[in-house]
């Protein structure tokens, strides 16, 4: 049984409640972040928080704390779990209102933090690869509701993944409302055609800090990366493609709409960028 920081407090998980007035669960008013530990150590700490603060300020909700009470509060939650190695996610919601839409009528944001162990998402995937379809929902389009705001309304996002299952994909591949490339349902793309790697720019898809991550280990390793729109034809033409997430982490997708990617194993410099990832997340981040 774990421990939740709920408002300031630590509770155990069957006492962690919110009200049912809650505008977080009435409308999925508020924003949260996914953030995992490697071997002690917190990856990004300071990103991740940054983002939930920028996400908050981006729909107007007040955060009744600074990011560095926000960092101690996620490092107390995963000491008092004694968790080394898991995934964290800190939730801020609207808070207690009336049935009416309005914020104005929500006196107090609700701040929740859970921590758990939770390994790479895609279990025995990342030797063989992902199969993913390309989704006929579009991602959200910028000008209704920026995927930038990791808001708690994940609809959209479910929705992909709702149609990627029906279609027996491991994951939904989101094109925007032009059709160009967008994102997955919870992380980012890249291909790698020719030696170079491409991902789309993050008008149409959420800033991951993954994608930044494997960008900087791509770059030091000497490759080229470059932000630009992708269609689906540089889907079903790359020489590699794959997905970057705290969840996910680095995944290769050697599948995409019943189409191999390059040979239909995962590629070398996919290879090469999970290793270096691995690495990364071994070494740097913030103790706990
Ligand atoms: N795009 C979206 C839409 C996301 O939700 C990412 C990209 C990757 O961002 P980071 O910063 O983590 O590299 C995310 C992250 C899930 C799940 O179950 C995924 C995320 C959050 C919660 C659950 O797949 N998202």
């Amino acid at each position: 049984m774990s421990v939740i920081y709920l408002n300031g407090e630590f509770v155990p998980e069957q006492e962690a409640r919110v009200s049912v007035y809650d505008h977080g669960f009435l409308y999925g008013d508020g924003v949260f972040e996914g953030i995992r530990a490697y071997g002690g150590k917190v990856f990004r700490l300071e990103d991740h928080v940054s983002r939930l603060f920028d996400s908050a300020r981006a729909i107007m909700l007040c955060v009744p704390m600074t990011q560095e009470e926000m960092c101690e509060a996620i490092l107390e939650t995963l000491r008092r779990n004694k968790l080394t190695d898991g995934y964290i996610r800190p939730i801020v919601t609207r808070g207690v209102g009336d049935l009416g839409l309005d914020p104005n009528k929500c006196c107090a944001s609700s701040v929740v933090i859970i921590s758990q162990k939770w390994a790479a998402m895609y279990g025995n995937l990342y030797d063989i690869g992902l199969t993913a379809v390309t989704v006929t929902v579009r991602r959200n389009s910028p000008a209704a509701l920026p995927p930038n705001i990791k808001s708690l309304n994940y609809l959209n996002n479910i929705l992909g993944k709702i149609e990627a299952n029906i279609k027996g994909g491991n994951e939904a591949i989101f094109l925007d409302a032009e059709g160009t490339v967008s994102e997955g349902s919870g992380d980012n793309i890249f291909v790698i055609k020719n030696g170079k790697i491409y991902t789309p720019p993050t008008i149409n898809n959420l800033r991951g800090i993954t994608r930044e991550a494997v960008v900087e280990l791509a770059e030091e390793r000497g490759y080229s990366v470059k932000e630009g729109d992708l269609g689906l034809f540089d889907l079903y033409t790359a020489d590699e493609v794959f997905v970057t997430g705290t969840a996910a982490e680095v995944a290769p997708v050697t599948k995409i709409d019943g189409r191999e990617i390059g040979n239909g194993t995962p590629g070398p410099i996919t290879v090469e960028l999970m290793k270096a990832f691995r690495d990364l997340t071994n070494t740097k981040g913030t103790p706990i």
